[in-house]
């Protein structure tokens, strides 16, 4: 197959086939079901595969919903509760098939988890792991100190950033984070899940956060200052990763990949010590050389490209919430009191406390301060806690005036929407978790199901899950390999109502509503790149939900 880069004829029809639209992975049998029908209609029916009718109901007029541009009815099919597959009729129109079943996530759970293998850098994919899209070795040679060119380094491993090939501490930092406290919250999830990577004597998940852990280590200085990024001096042209063979350089520290290479350093230390305490220790030490480093640079360091350099940036306006987060972790894993009163002191700094994001990572240092097992000061505790309930009050109120059930507005459609949809999520999943709130459920579910296909274009944003699916990430092997189908698993950045590249700004007319700008092609970094980040809060999502608890 031979496939043009910036070629405008759309891949997939830009809106589903489908007229209605449904979570197309499915749902739990005792779940809340709601069709999307974006057109006017009084009944609906539910078929199962046979066409037989298995439900029916009167339609719902929920309004005018802005974000999508849409006049919304939806279709309860809740009293459908009986395992099989089905499909919704309304008004001469069809939704694509969904499931009703205890498992019905088991498979988007797996495959978003296992994205992270196939992004692997610095060892090859194996054809018994990586099956058809396996590859050769790829950015082996040493790296080159971007500002002493006689220094070289080896910063070989971890996982590509995203559609590109570069390696940025920051990100992927907030992308182990969230697969660590999705292990530690939702351990039954993982235990039963294989993923088929070459690994074993662990949970999966645990090896595949591994492999980026092993990377972070090379990314610290002897000093415990931690290098920014890893990548060429700029983006490769769309190659498989073993044909970049560009040279590498290593860019300078900043004060935020320090901080976060201490947290996520600290947090792993105590989630892989019953499994390998020598790579615990390891870890703890390497945490704190960082946090040593941040003591003694209390000033921002912060990070823009120099000159000659067009890969990400990660730049951030300040490092509060990195602190903050550091601290916090290093008090959960030793109780030491220096590490509370350091904690308490970046709190003397203004930045979110719930944001789960790659530049504000101020709800992990919450997170780590809310489940840890050393003394806490209870007002601060109570503090923390009711941070979260009060953002989930938020956003519920918000879902509910929604005709997709969602809490984003208009502005929350930009680059990477998909991962703001997610961390609503996990917002919904920790209140859950912090109180004991089962009714945060339906709402974390309500997101999964707008990724999923109960969306204005009724796509899913998962490749590989679901009829009908985004397929053409701008991800380059998925580009390069030549397979039709794509690397499975990842999740597409999602509707941006900004139209930040060329492509966007080609084929979405203008005046589009943010929630349908989209386009499923390679050549839209600014709607249809996947990264790490992105892959991760749906990883943990689908834990909650998979886990039962
Ligand atoms: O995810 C980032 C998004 O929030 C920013 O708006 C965008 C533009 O600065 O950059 C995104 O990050 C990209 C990173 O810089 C390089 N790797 C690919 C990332 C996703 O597009
Ligand atoms: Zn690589």
């Amino acid at each position: 197959m031979n496939r043009k880069y910036f070629d405008t004829t759309p891949k997939t029809p830009r809106v589903s086939p489908f007229g209605i639209f449904v979570d197309q992975a499915g749902y739990y049998p005792d779940s809340t079901k709601k069709a999307v029908i974006p057109f006017e209609c009084d009944r609906f029916e539910v078929m199962d595969i046979n066409g037989e009718v298995r439900y029916s109901g009167n339609t719902v007029y929920a309004g005018f919903d802005k974000a999508s541009g849409d006049d919304v009815r939806l279709a309860d099919l809740t009293g459908l509760s009986e395992p099989g597959n089905y499909c919704v009729k309304a008004g001469g129109r069809t939704s694509a098939m969904f499931r009703i079943g205890d498992d019905v996530y088991e498979d988007v759970f797996a495959k978003t988890s296992k994205a992270f293998y196939y992004l692997r850098c610095g060892c090859g994919l194996d054809e018994r792991s990586a099956g058809v899209w396996h590859h050769g070795r790829c950015h082996t040679a040493p790296a080159e100190l971007w500002e002493d060119r006689n220094v070289t380094l080896d910063v070989s491993g971890g996982w590509h950033d995203a559609g590109d090939y570069g390696r940025y501490v920051t990100a992927g930092a907030c992308a182990a984070a969230h697969l660590l406290y999705a292990f530690r919250l939702f351990p039954e999830a993982f235990e039963k899940q294989s993923l088929n990577i070459p690994e074993k004597g662990m949970p999966d998940i645990l090896s595949e956060v591994r492999y980026e852990l092993e990377w972070f280590l090379k990314m610290q200085d002897s000093e415990g200052g931690v290098y920014h990024k890893a990548t060429t001096a700029f983006h490769a042209p769309f190659v498989m990763p073993e044909d970049d063979t560009a040279e590498m350089y290593v860019f300078p520290v900043s004060s935020m990949a320090t901080a976060d290479l201490a947290a996520v350093c600290a947090l792993a230390s105590g989630i892989y010590k019953p499994y390998d305490k020598a790579f615990s220790e390891k870890l703890l030490k390497a945490a704190e050389k960082s946090v040593d480093w941040l003591d003694r640079h209390p000033e921002f360091i912060g990070f823009t490209n120099p000159e000659g350099c067009n890969t990400g940036s990660y730049g951030e306006r300040d490092d509060h919430s990195n602190r903050f987060w550091a601290y916090s972790e290093m008090y959960a894993l030793t109780g030491e009191l220096k590490y509370h009163s350091k904690l308490v002191s970046a709190l003397e700094k203004d930045f979110p406390l719930t944001a789960l994001g790659y530049g504000e990572v101020g709800g992990l240092g919450s997170l780590a301060y809310i489940l840890c097992k050393q003394g806490k000061d209870a007002n601060l505790l109570h503090r923390l806690k009711n941070l979260f309930r009060r953002r989930s009050d938020e956003l519920r109120a918000k879902a509910d005036e929604c005709g997709y059930g969602v809490a984003m507005y208009s502005a929350d459609y930009c680059w990477g929407s998909n991962m703001g949809l997610m961390t609503r999520a996990m917002i919904f999943a920790i209140t859950d978790i912090i109180f004991g709130d089962r009714s945060c459920r339906e709402y974390a579910e309500r997101h999964l199901h707008c990724l999923l296909g109960t969306n204005p274009l009724g796509i899913s944003y998962i490749t590989g899950v679901g009829e009908f699916r985004c397929n053409y990430p701008h991800l380059r092997p998925a580009f390069a390999d030549g397979i039709e189908e794509c690397i499975p698993g990842m999740v597409a950045g999602g509707p941006n109502g900004y139209l930040s590249d060329p492509f966007a700004r080609t084929v979405i007319p203008e005046g589009t509503p943010p929630m349908k700008c989209y386009a499923d092609d390679t050549a839209s970094y600014s709607l249809n790149e996947i990264t790490i980040y992105w892959n991760s809060p749906a990883v943990f999502v689908l834990a909650y939900l998979c886990s039962g608890s």
